[in-house]
């Protein structure tokens, strides 16, 4: 049978010359294609020698780094279901992701080894490695010992990759399950798309525990056998100084905006690049404008999920159109559907609908949540509200999830106010997006306290901060006598917004 596993095509795309840098980082290291084919292998044997079962999930909270990315892709190697999880989760976090996908592996820092193996055991997980961003911590100690020679597991298009948890607009996260199939796809389109070609270098600046940087950036160059600049975290002045060797760079558009307030962000700083790549949440014209009138480069944006990976671009060749988010990749499927479940005239707005190689197998252990958020036709339910116009371009304008974007990161208010409602004296709360000029969109939580309580908005902020990842917590919060409602009695958020959209102008 023919082996689809991603790994074997990342790695037939490496160069002939194994000896030739792979990756580059800013605390000056250099990994070879060599580095990688090994360190993979290793990694792939250690996993390999655990005796887990088939579709086993490898949960993995740890910082940046290249033995991070190495983890991932060993996984897939050693054909297991990759785990990311964001750095910032706290312990009722962790616990319910692990709690709920029951990984056979945890690896977590060393720092966090003590309460986060405490959960993975509770929960069932039989192995706990650490993984530091210097190269410390048990994986890589046990993996050393072993062979750095491992021929791939064979996988089938069908077969798991990887498991992304997205929250769910009411209540708990799902786990979107994601096959070598809907990421090779995805991959294979993305690399003709966006036109990569010999000599293109990657500047990876974003984290890797999510879609844009996992995936889009990290099998885009490695499945045009490039190099790429590799920063542990966002910094705009260490990735304007790279510029001049580099040609793609990949960024949300928070990313844009912190670089476009850096005065060596110039024309002749950016001479060498090919292309500007923004997605995860909707660039302002504004950035679009102010960068091409900067640095003379057209930033093409495109549009994707967690359940669906790349849908929509700007074309590379063509009009890269600001605004929108181009149009629907090659074998994907997009229409926009009024609520009686029909199709809109061209131009009119609605719910987005798409179909396509990317689209996810399902919600982890979720298989009446993956049958609402279809169509009885088979098409997903993205959640987004957008157009098409006459032309083609797709434009989202906005979402019918109860979702807010703050800096690319997912915030899920009825999450927020799930904590902020098992706070003692807090009768009901709201927490709307608003506005941010840096973050595109922040929280901001309105409160009701009980009769005869007195709440202080610092202080409920506080204890947020003890519970939940730092980028969830409303950046303001205001307790109130009472929340507007319509005649049903239902909150109106679109007041609330309307009330603090000038909060951080
Ligand atoms: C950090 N903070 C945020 C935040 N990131 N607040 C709101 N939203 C965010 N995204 C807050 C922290 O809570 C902290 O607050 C303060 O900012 C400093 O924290 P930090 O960690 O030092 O922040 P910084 O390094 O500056 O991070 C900002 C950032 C980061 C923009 C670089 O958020 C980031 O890397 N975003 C990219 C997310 C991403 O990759 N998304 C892709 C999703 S995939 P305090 O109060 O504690 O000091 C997807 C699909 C698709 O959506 O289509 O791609
Ligand atoms: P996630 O679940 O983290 O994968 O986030 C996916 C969501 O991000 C989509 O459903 C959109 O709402 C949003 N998104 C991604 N790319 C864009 C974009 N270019 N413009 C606007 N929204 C975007």
């Amino acid at each position: 049978m023919d082996n689809r596993n991603l790994f074997a095509a990342l790695r037939a795309a490496f160069p002939q010359d194994l000896d030739g840098i792979a990756v580059e980082t800013d605390d000056g290291l250099a990994y070879s294609w060599r580095d990688l084919e090994r360190g993979t292998a290793m990694l792939a044997n250690l996993l390999a020698s655990l005796g887990l079962e088939a579709g086993a999930r490898i949960a993995v909270q740890v910082e940046k780094s290249v033995e991070a990315m190495m983890l991932y892709l060993a996984t897939l190697r050693a054909g297991y279901v990759f785990l990311p999880l964001n750095t910032a989760y706290q312990k009722a976090e962790i616990e319910y992701f692990v709690g709920n996908a029951e990984p056979a592996v945890v690896v977590c820092t060393p720092a966090n080894f003590g309460w986060v193996s405490k959960i993975a055991f509770q929960a069932g997980t039989r192995h706990v490695f650490t993984l530091g961003d210097d190269r410390t911590g048990s994986l890589l100690e046990r993996a050393a010992r072993h062979s750095d020679r491992h021929t791939p597991a064979v996988m089938g298009d069908d077969d798991l990759a990887a498991i992304l948890y997205t929250s769910g607009t009411t209540g708990r996260s799902k786990g979107a399950m994601l096959t070598h199939g809907n990421l090779r796809s995805n991959a294979e389109v993305l690399k003709s798309y966006w036109g990569w070609r010999e000599g293109d270098v990657l500047i990876h600046a974003l984290p890797i525990f999510h879609v844009h940087g996992l995936f889009v950036a990290i099998h885009g160059a490695l499945l045009n056998g490039s190099k790429m600049f590799w920063l542990g975290k966002f910094d705009p002045k260490k990735v304007i100084a790279r510029l001049p060797e580099a040609t793609v760079f990949m960024g949300v558009p928070t990313l844009y905006v912190r670089m476009l307030a850096e005065p060596a962000l110039t024309r002749e700083a950016c001479r060498h690049m090919r292309l500007f790549i923004s997605g995860s949440a909707p660039l302002l014209l504004e950035t679009f404008n102010e960068w091409q009138e900067r640095t003379g480069h057209t930033i093409l944006e495109r549009y994707g999920m967690s359940e669906t990976v790349m849908l929509t671009s700007n074309p590379y060749e063509g009009e890269r159109r600001g605004g929108t988010v181009g149009f629907p990749l090659p074998g994907v499927g997009l229409r926009v559907r009024d609520d009686q479940g029909q199709d809109v005239p061209t131009g009119e707005i609605g719910g987005i609908q798409v179909k396509g190689p990317g689209v996810f197998k399902g919600y982890w252990r979720m298989p009446e949540k993956t049958k609402e958020e279809f169509t009885v036709d088979g098409w997903f339910k993205t959640g987004d509200v957008g157009k098409v116009d006459a032309r083609g371009y797709v434009t989202i304008v906005g979402r019918s999830k109860d979702l807010i974007i703050s800096g690319g990161y997912n915030v899920y208010p009825a999450e927020i106010e799930g904590y902020i409602n098992d706070m003692p004296g807090v009768a009901e709360s709201a927490v709307v997006g608003v506005p941010h000029p840096d973050f595109g969109e922040v929280g901001v939580a309105v409160v009701i306290a009980k009769p005869g309580s007195k709440l202080q908005p610092e202080a409920l902020i506080t204890t947020l901060k003890g519970q939940l990842a730092n980028f969830k917590i409303p950046k303001k919060c205001f307790v109130v006598d009472a929340l507007p409602r319509n005649t049903m009695g239902k909150v109106q958020k679109n007041l609330l917004r309307e009330q603090h959209k000038g909060l951080f102008a």
